[in-house]
């Protein structure tokens, strides 16, 4: 153990993170997940020292594959040691070697091989009218893999709205019928929505079952609550100038202060449950609604249908 360790901080340095650099992504990822400080040095372990890697198969149907990019592209943890160190992926479409008949050979495989044990993380919405017709892979329909894979797994995590709940594809007319793994299964999944969804709050999911053997507590829509308990607008920096019924503000005016809000502009912090305020992106560099843009709800159900016309007021 203590010499997986050593190697596992050696390898850190030789990429230029500092002890204190981990540990305090450990402070960060440990106050997103709710946990209380004593377990900051056993969130380290699951990174430094794992004790076990559960194999992953990750499925791909309609998506932008921006989840897997938002996530790949995370500064901490690296790609490889999330993927080589802490899971085991056993397989994934944009970064596994194999095309074709071997990557359809497996997937066969891998599930034939974990039956029962591998974690399903699924990326995109699934087509359901016409028996899944308007989407395929090698002359499966994502319907008919979701369907021989999903209910062969210990746990389904779908990332990204779109495996959530649909997304963009299910947006209307929909013609295809696209659904979220959940509805097109009849089964329940975690769900970890945002398009994209930050990757914290996955790797968080997948840190807690590591560390406590169990999912995360979700809420009636599948999403942990650490991250989706509280509206946007509950957190937004840009609120606390209308706090307590006074107007506390720090820009001269009442009507300065109201431009501040992107409320008129169209914001929907207040329908959206999620914690990007908090967690935000890059690094902790901002996030929508700081970056000057009003928040689109992009992690709720039917956010495309929902959620517009973007820049009119709910
Ligand atoms: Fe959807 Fe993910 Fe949006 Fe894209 O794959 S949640 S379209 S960011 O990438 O599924
Ligand atoms: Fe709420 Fe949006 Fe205004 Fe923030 S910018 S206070 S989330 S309405
Ligand atoms: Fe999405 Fe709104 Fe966050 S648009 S990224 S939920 S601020």
């Amino acid at each position: 153990m203590e010499k997986q360790k050593k190697a596992f901080y050696e390898k850190l340095e030789k990429k230029g993170i500092s002890r204190r650099d981990f540990m305090r992504y450990c402070t960060f990822l440990t106050a997103t997940m709710g946990l209380s400080t004593s377990f900051i040095p056993k969130i380290a372990e699951v990174f430094a020292a794992p004790r076990q890697r559960p194999p992953v198969i990750w499925l791909h149907f309609a998506e932008c594959t921006g989840c897997s990019e938002g996530l790949l592209r995370s500064t901490y943890p690296y790609p490889d040691d999330l993927i080589l160190d802490i899971l085991s992926i056993e397989y994934h479409e944009t970064i596994m070697a194999a095309a074709g008949q071997q990557a359809e050979a497996n997937l066969h495989d891998a599930v034939k091989k974990y039956n029962g044990k591998f974690i399903c993380v699924v990326e995109g919405a699934i087509a359901t009218k016409y028996d899944g017709a308007y989407g395929k892979i090698g002359d499966r329909t994502f319907l008919e893999i979701a369907k021989d894979v999903c209910p062969k797994s210990a746990a389904v995590i779908c990332i990204g709205t779109c495996s959530s709940y649909g997304g963009v594809q299910a947006a209307k007319p929909n013609p295809g019928g696209y659904k979220g793994v959940g509805d097109a299964l009849g089964i329940k999944t975690v769900n970890i929505p945002g398009c994209p969804p930050n990757p914290v709050n996955f790797v968080g999911t997948v840190v807690n079952y590591l560390l406590l053997g169990k999912l995360p507590a979700l809420d009636e829509l599948g999403r942990p609550l650490f991250a989706y308990g509280k509206t946007i607008h509950d957190q937004c920096p840009r609120r606390s100038h209308f706090e307590d019924g006074d107007f506390v503000t720090e820009f001269g005016s009442k009507e300065a202060a109201m431009g501040y809000c992107l409320y008129k502009m169209g914001c929907k912090g207040p329908a959206t449950y999620n914690n990007c305020p908090i967690a935000k992106f890059n690094e902790g560099t901002s996030w929508p609604v700081e970056a000057g843009h009003p928040c689109l709800g992009c992690s709720e159900p039917d956010f495309w249908d929902k959620m517009s016309p973007f820049y009119k007021e709910i």
